[in-house]
């Protein structure tokens, strides 16, 4: 049965390959899609026919496309392997496309995800000229019941020219009444208070809405979301999970927070899922999330009654943990809020609300700067994501690594980060397995030992201490943050020509 029950926009019923001559090449295409969950499944492919078939007559067919964050083979994928894309944003982690960009093909502007909106609000970003928004059911009156995340839906739905909107019977039609779409933003000088004051409240509508005289074509589909599986905590992220767990312990005996703790962001991966895994087998109760994905490891802490509810942007389940979902999805009604990304990641309310924020990061160095997004100073991995939202206004943030990658070749403690994400303004606690470095407080050479004996991996720990003592001797007028220029990133270039960091 029809999921279209507008009588208007039941018209508009079509296929993916006719909905998608409505995409001309040079246009900006703005789609849903979070972390592999709500983005359209069937007009990529279509797209990319289109593509490969113009290449093939030696035109040129690139689109510029936006979305809420990371997608899915069956999007990202698909659209970079028909060299279809000339701009990104602002946010990614599809391999293919992660190649394109770092071959200079495609431009990325990887922004932080709750600017995102607005800078296209702002106009900062130019016309968007299609939305390609993915939705569980088209309800009489044309509100739109959302899918399995919001992210930039709404921006995208209000601002594009035309409209195309993928209807996916796949998306449990029970969705209806877990979004929370804000439609109060204001823009500078007229903006007000967003007046959000506990991580669950409503403050917005369960339905996108949108001009049906702008939407040009409707797709119906059946297909899953992506659905990556997760590996279960391997040794090192246990360790790093358990650092966390008592440093919380250790806040809460201190007074510094209740203990039923403050809202709780966790970035995406393998690591921070053991992190949420860690909070499972622990004292804590009633906990409450104020966060961007809900992962497999958020859903144990749901059912188990550690989390009592949730606010986030995206389900990024595993398939396990998306049948798991479905099979009691009516328990967690009112447990979960999906909401738009300006919203789940605004600075206003994660200060205000006091979040506590948990991500990963490739490297720091030894004064506290992190690297989320670059390897080597040149070569994207992702993006800052909302890394960078939740961790400058954070109450408390975390960033949580193990200690070397590459097989114990290159260390994620290095004398200089060879790119800045956040600084060591933002940056207060830093954890690898083998420990936890509590920088509040420390002023840089406070910072150094602390990071070096407490997170560095022992086979990298007196290189570091060596750098660190030469650079403080080096020029005593200028020690406040001491540096050898000359030697700060030569752990990289080592790296990039030997393919470890260790010398000799
Ligand atoms: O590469 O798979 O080719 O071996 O980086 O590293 O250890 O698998 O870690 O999956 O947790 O990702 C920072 C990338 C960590 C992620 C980052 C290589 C390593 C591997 C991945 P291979 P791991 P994770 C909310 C929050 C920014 C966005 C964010 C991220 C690959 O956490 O994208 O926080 N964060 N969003 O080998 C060379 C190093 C390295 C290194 C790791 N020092 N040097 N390579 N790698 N460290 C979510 C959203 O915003 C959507």
């Amino acid at each position: 049965m029809s999921r279209v029950i507008c009588p208007l926009l039941s018209t508009r019923v079509t296929t993916a390959e006719k909905a998608v001559e409505h995409i001309r090449p040079g246009d900006n295409v703005g789609m849903s899609g979070f972390t592999g969950a709500g983005y359209p499944k069937a007009l990529p492919t279509a797209l990319h026919d289109r593509m490969v078939a113009a290449h093939a007559r030696g035109e040129d067919f690139r689109i510029g496309l936006w979305t809420g964050a990371s997608t899915a083979p069956d999007a990202d994928g698909v659209l970079a392997e028909a060299k279809g894309v000339s701009s990104r944003l602002p946010y990614n982690s599809d391999p293919t496309m992660r190649s394109l960009i770092n071959s200079g093909e495609v431009d990325y502007v990887d922004a932080h995800l709750s600017h995102s909106a607005q800078h296209m609000w702002f106009g900062f970003y130019g016309n968007l000229d299609v939305a390609v928004v993915e939705v569980t059911a088209v309800l009489p009156n044309g509100l739109l019941v959302p899918s399995s995340s919001v992210g930039n839906n709404k921006t995208w739905l209000d601002q594009a020219d035309r409209v195309i909107l993928e209807v996916n019977h796949w998306q449990p039609r029970e969705f209806e009444g877990f979004h929370d779409v804000y439609y109060g933003t204001q823009l500078p000088p007229h903006r007000r208070p967003i007046q959000l004051t506990d991580p669950m409240q409503r403050i917005g509508d369960p339905y996108l809405r949108v001009d049906p005289a702008k939407v040009v074509a409707v797709v119906e589909t059946d297909r899953p979301d992506r659905n990556s599986p997760f590996t279960p905590p391997d040794e090192t992220s246990r360790a790093i999970a358990g650092h966390v767990v008592d440093f919380l312990r250790h806040e809460v005996r201190a007074g510094r927070m209740p203990p039923s703790l403050l809202p709780l962001q966790s970035g995406v991966g393998n690591v921070a899922n053991a992190v949420l895994a860690g909070l499972d087998g622990s004292e804590f109760t009633d906990l409450v999330a104020f966060t961007e994905v809900l992962q497999d490891g958020l859903l144990d802490l749901l059912d188990s009654g550690t989390v009592r509810a949730a606010s986030a942007t995206s389900f990024g389940l595993s398939d396990v943990g998306v049948e798991r979902f479905l099979a009691n999805i009516s328990s967690y009604k009112g447990r979960i809020l999906l909401r738009s990304e300006e919203i789940s990641n605004h600075p206003e309310l994660v200060r205000r609300l006091g979040v506590i924020a948990m991500n990963g990061m490739i490297e720091a160095d030894i004064y506290g700067n992190v690297n989320s997004t670059h390897i080597a100073g040149s070569r994207i991995m992702n993006g800052i994501g909302g890394s960078g939202d939740f961790t400058r206004n954070a109450f408390l943030n975390f960033f949580l690594t193990p200690s070397t990658a590459k097989g114990g070749k290159v260390s994620a403690f290095v004398p200089m980060a060879s790119h800045v994400d956040h600084t060591e303004h933002d940056v207060q606690i830093i954890v690898s397995e083998h420990g936890l470095a509590d920088l509040r407080g420390l002023s840089p050479r406070q910072r150094a030992p602390r990071i070096i004996d407490h997170c560095a991996d022992p086979s990298f720990r007196p290189a570091l201490h060596d750098y660190f003592a030469r650079a403080q001797a080096a020029r005593p007028d200028a020690v406040h943050t001491p540096h050898l220029l000359g030697e700060a990133l030569s752990w990289h270039e080592r790296f990039l020509e030997t393919g470890s960091m260790h010398a000799g």
